[in-house]
């Protein structure tokens, strides 16, 4: 039965882990049979321990795994990004780079990409935006507020796409303690069959979470 080999723990050693992020779904073994993956945040001064999960359907861990990520932050999402019928495991995490890994741990060719920001980056978001028959992965830099916010578009094989990047909107509000606030997303929005790139701006952001108050116990 599916669910019997759960909940699991991403915080097996019991140092205050977390789920930031959801978790994604799809077979990165290529038996046909899906995974699940989710990484954990781990508490300061563990950020550079965060681990990457995947389990079988049933809960069982895949062999070799959780693997440790250095990156605070850490945003899964699944595609083929080499094309050979199989997903990768595409990330970002919050010291700027993207990061594409097999089922078995290595990297494909070309990645990390180190994207030269500071802050962190937004989940990505992949879909073949230049019609050119691979897929790019997109992502937005958004957590430094003394930067503009932009999007950069990566190619399978890890090399920033001409004309890439392009700033998004200037200067924001100043924004404190704050996580990516802009998560691009990719669709044919004009049915012409390209796909385009949709992503909010953060010049309008307003703070959406009441004042904290002081709580008497
Ligand atoms: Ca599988
Ligand atoms: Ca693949
Ligand atoms: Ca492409």
């Amino acid at each position: 039965m599916a669910g019997a080999g759960w909940p699991k723990s991403i915080d097996p050693t019991g140092i205050g882990k977390a789920i930031q992020r959801s978790p994604v779904v799809g077979d990165i073994t290529g038996d046909g049979q899906p995974e699940i993956i989710a990484a954990n945040v781990a508490p300061i001064p563990n950020e550079h321990t965060n681990e990457i999960f995947v389990w079988s359907a049933n809960g069982t861990p895949l062999p070799g795994w959780p693997k440790v990520v250095d990156g605070f932050g850490v945003q899964p999402a699944l595609e083929d990004m080499n094309g050979d019928g199989v997903n990768e495991i595409v990330y970002t995490d919050f010291m700027q780079r993207i990061q594409v890994i097999r089922a078995d741990g290595t990297s494909l060719p070309g990645f990390p990409v180190l994207l030269p920001v500071t802050g962190g980056l937004s989940p990505p978001a992949i879909g073949d935006v230049n019609a050119n028959g691979t897929k790019e992965i997109v992502v937005a830099t958004s957590w430094d507020a003394s930067q503009p916010l932009s999007l950069y578009v990566v190619s399978s094989v890890g090399g920033i796409l001409p004309g890439w990047p392009r700033v998004v909107d200037s200067l924001g509000p100043p924004l404190s303690a704050s996580l990516p606030l802009n998560y691009p997303v990719v669709g044919d929005l004009d049915g012409d069959g390209d796909l385009e790139i949709a992503i909010g701006g953060r010049a309008s952001w307003t703070p959406s979470v009441p004042p904290c108050q002081p709580r008497s116990r």
